[in-house]
């Protein structure tokens, strides 16, 4: 089993032949170093292409021309290792915040468990961090648990930057068509992961901040949150749900279009003309989420048909229900109590839509 440690580095003159001698000393074989310097001014480069006089078989230089970001600096280790055929391939961080020593017991977990992705992970117990202030914990911890719940993450430290890949999962990757090309990165990664199944494992690690060199975080933050904000807008299960929503306020608009029509233009019952009205907003509602929300494609149409309407109907309850008891025992406006009726009924509508009226097999 090969294995290649990636570490990135700007400006780490200070750590850069400390770590890799740490990853050296570790018990393991066949596991190499490749070093991706962005031609740091420091000179960390030329104590790696010294050190590779000492370990000329098992120390790798990847120089670049300029700074270009932490992301865009492992999309390229990666390619390099996929080239060279490493079963494993480890992301980790020259400042020995991401300590050599758990990379044994990773690896580990990597083979033995067949994951394809394992984190070291600072928010499972026995992991943790030391050296932050509370800020910088506050920060991590919100950034932490708002990202996992937008991208509907599973692991708990989701931001995290150490950790093992499985050759084959990185094989199944785009790595030319990342969105991310700093700190994000991580969370991408572990994102592509979930949307293609793969299996995970966490590794609890004490992630000690850096004793030497100067941080390169700044400005990576307002970065991340876009990059974030893009992979949920991205989500499956968010596309579906605005255009469950617009197919929603479209056919409201058909029903009162419908409905007018009927009683102004052909005169006919209002109540007649509202059951008429109502029917057809349902069907072309039922037919939009099925070829256009859903891209649903079973048989069962009538049984489907039903089912939604079923849902709707139900919906329809519990709208007046929650509308009345706002207005009666809240004393809230009638009419905002209507909205906020309507928008929480949406969601129950879209969910039961989603996971039975219109439910995915299995892929
Ligand atoms: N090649 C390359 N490496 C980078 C770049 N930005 C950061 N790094 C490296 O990525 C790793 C993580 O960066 P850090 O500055 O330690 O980021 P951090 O751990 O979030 O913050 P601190 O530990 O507080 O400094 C370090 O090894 C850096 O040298 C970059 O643009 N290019
Ligand atoms: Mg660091």
């Amino acid at each position: 089993m090969k294995t290649l440690v990636v570490i990135p580095t700007y400006n780490e003159k200070d750590n850069i032949a400390r770590i890799i001698k740490a990853v050296f000393k570790l018990p393991l074989k066949k596991v190499e170093v490749l070093v991706v310097d962005d031609s740091s001014p420091d000179g960390t480069g030329t104590i790696v292409k010294e050190l590779k006089k000492k370990y000329p078989r098992r120390l790798h230089l990847l120089t670049r021309k300029e700074k270009n970001g932490l992301g865009k600096a492992y999309v390229e280790g990666f390619k390099w290792a996929l080239k060279r055929n490493y079963d494993f391939i480890v992301s980790m961080d020259a400042d020995f915040s991401h300590h050599p020593k758990y990379l044994p017991k990773m690896l580990r977990l990597a083979q033995e468990g067949e994951n394809d992705i394992v984190i070291g992970s600072r928010y499972i117990p026995g992991g943790g961090i030391v050296g932050w202030d509370w800020r910088r914990q506050l920060n991590s911890r919100g950034a932490n648990i708002a990202t996992r719940a937008m991208l509907g993450l599973k692991p708990k430290d989701s931001t995290a930057g150490y950790k093992v890949y499985a050759k084959s999962y990185l094989q199944s990757l785009p790595l030319d068509k990342l969105v991310a090309s700093g700190y994000a990165f991580q969370v991408e990664m572990l994102y592509l992961g979930k949307e293609r199944g793969a299996k995970m494992a966490e590794l609890p690690i004490i992630f000690v901040d850096r004793q030497r060199g100067s941080s390169k975080i700044g400005g990576e933050l307002k970065r991340s949150v876009k990059i974030v904000w893009r992979l949920f807008l991205r989500r499956r299960v968010v596309r579906q749900g605005a255009k469950f929503m617009s197919v929603g306020l479209m056919n409201a608009f058909l029903d009162g279009a419908i409905l007018f029509s009927l009683v102004e233009l052909a005169s006919l019952d209002k109540i007649i003309a509202r059951i008429i009205s109502s029917s057809i907003a349902l069907t072309s509602s039922y037919v939009l989420n099925r070829l256009w929300t859903f891209r649903n494609h079973s048989k069962k149409i009538a049984g489907q048909f039903f089912a939604f309407i079923l849902i709707n109907g139900s919906g329809l309850v519990w709208n007046n229900l929650l509308y009345g008891a706002m207005v009666k025992k809240l004393d809230i406006n009638y009419l905002l109590a209507m909205v906020v009726a309507t928008a929480i009924v949406a969601f129950w509508n879209f969910g039961l839509s989603k996971v039975w009226v219109f439910k995915e097999g299995k892929k």
